[in-house]
């Protein structure tokens, strides 16, 4: 019998990071900020652990000869945004065999049944451990029954699912309400009382993190009456859906609106492709403020450069949490039933504020990712 601890731990998920990484693999490098967005193959099983250093030195001893290898599966949302990228690339860092696991990472492609159907087949491989960043809140219910009937602890991580907590084993994530009314908190200092005319390019339709975000800063635009949101459309967390949904807000809007909310840097990069365009000014020397959600490593390169005026962070280095979750669950020890990984905001050189951090060259160097 598992055993909950029903205590909401706050992890400073870096440092944790840091102490479980395999070594080896790179996981600070992030795609050039004007790379275009790379629609990789379609999802790829990984059932092979990544390659490591560590048990070639002898180092680690080989698990298949303790036998005590614990295998994970993780259903991945997919591969639509450098934040995935950096949350792919950190499970495969700590979930790797000479820590003494075999990682099963789907990349599900954005596609919720395909999503479910990785679900699925871990529950028939009978595999050790689910992990699920669930790429819709609802329709979670059958399949975490049938892993409970099968006896297999799930954890779901990153995002929220709308199940009854009862309905599996552990929360690793963040709150992604606060990053709304972080941001919305943030607007509301910088233009003291000046007007807003809001344009709002979503996350995907249904993701915890696109109803997260959106409630949080809507929380906050209702004290403002000076504030207005034109109008607001899913991006889908991706750069095209970003360029494709500022391209028709800029044929409806041109000349009417000063903010650009990004529910991440994706669709903040396609947004500026779209405003460089139409030769609309953003950023702290243009006609428009843009706010951005995910503080990747481009994302604050060019919060650093002034063209993002301020980005809120959102953790994807959650897979060293996940794993001490699993170490407690293997060891029978209490475990913390709810984790929130720690956020912080960051604002362009120049802008001082109570809700962020003023970017400079040394936060962006010391960056995990
Ligand atoms: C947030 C995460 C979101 C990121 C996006 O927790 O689920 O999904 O903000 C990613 O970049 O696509
Ligand atoms: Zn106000």
């Amino acid at each position: 019998m598992l055993r909950k601890k029903l205590a909401v731990l706050l992890a400073t998920a870096m440092v944790a990071a840091v102490a479980a990484g395999c070594g080896g693999a790179d996981n600070t490098s992030a795609p050039a900020a004007d790379a275009p967005a790379t629609e990789d193959a379609a999802p790829a099983e990984d059932a092979a652990p990544a390659e490591d250093a560590a048990a070639d030195d002898g180092e680690a001893a080989a698990p298949a000869a303790s036998g005590d290898v614990i295998t994970v599966g993780y259903a991945q949302v997919g591969h639509e945004s450098d934040w995935r990228t950096a949350n792919t690339q950190n499970y495969q860092d700590v979930f790797c065999e000479a820590n003494g696991y075999e990682l099963s990472l789907i990349d599900c492609d954005n596609d919720n049944a395909a999503q479910l159907e990785a679900v699925r087949n871990f529950i028939t491989q009978q595999l050790d451990y689910i992990v699920i960043a669930p790429i819709e809140t609802a329709g979670w219910d059958t399949v975490l029954q049938e892993a409970q009937d099968a006896g297999i602890p799930v954890i779901i991580a990153d995002r929220e699912i709308a199940a009854d907590a009862s309905m599996y084993d552990a929360w690793v994530g963040t709150n992604t309400k606060n990053e709304g009314i972080t941001a919305g908190n943030w607007l509301a200092e910088y233009l003291d009382g000046k007007e807003a005319k809001i344009l709002v390019i979503e996350g995907s339709v249904g993701a915890s993190a696109t109803l997260g975000r959106s409630e949080g800063f809507n929380e906050v635009a209702k004290e403002h009456s000076e504030w207005e949101i034109l109008d607001s459309q899913s991006g889908d967390f991706t750069q095209d859906g970003g360029q494709e949904v500022m391209e028709s807000f800029i044929k409806s809007y041109e000349g009417q609106f000063n903010v650009v909310v990004c529910h991440n840097d994706n669709e903040a990069y396609g947004a500026m492709d779209a405003m460089d365009a139409a030769g609309i000014k953003y950023g702290v020397d243009g006609d428009v403020i843009i706010i951005s959600f995910d503080a990747t490593h481009d994302g604050l390169q060019y919060t650093l450069d002034g063209k993002i005026n301020c980005n809120v962070e959102c953790n994807p280095i959650q897979a060293a949490v996940v794993a001490e979750v699993i170490q407690k669950m293997q060891n029978g020890e209490d475990y913390e039933a709810t984790t929130l990984v720690n956020d912080e905001a960051f604002v362009a050189p120049g802008i001082e504020s109570q809700h962020a951090t003023t970017m400079t060259e040394e936060i962006l160097a010391g960056r995990a990712y």
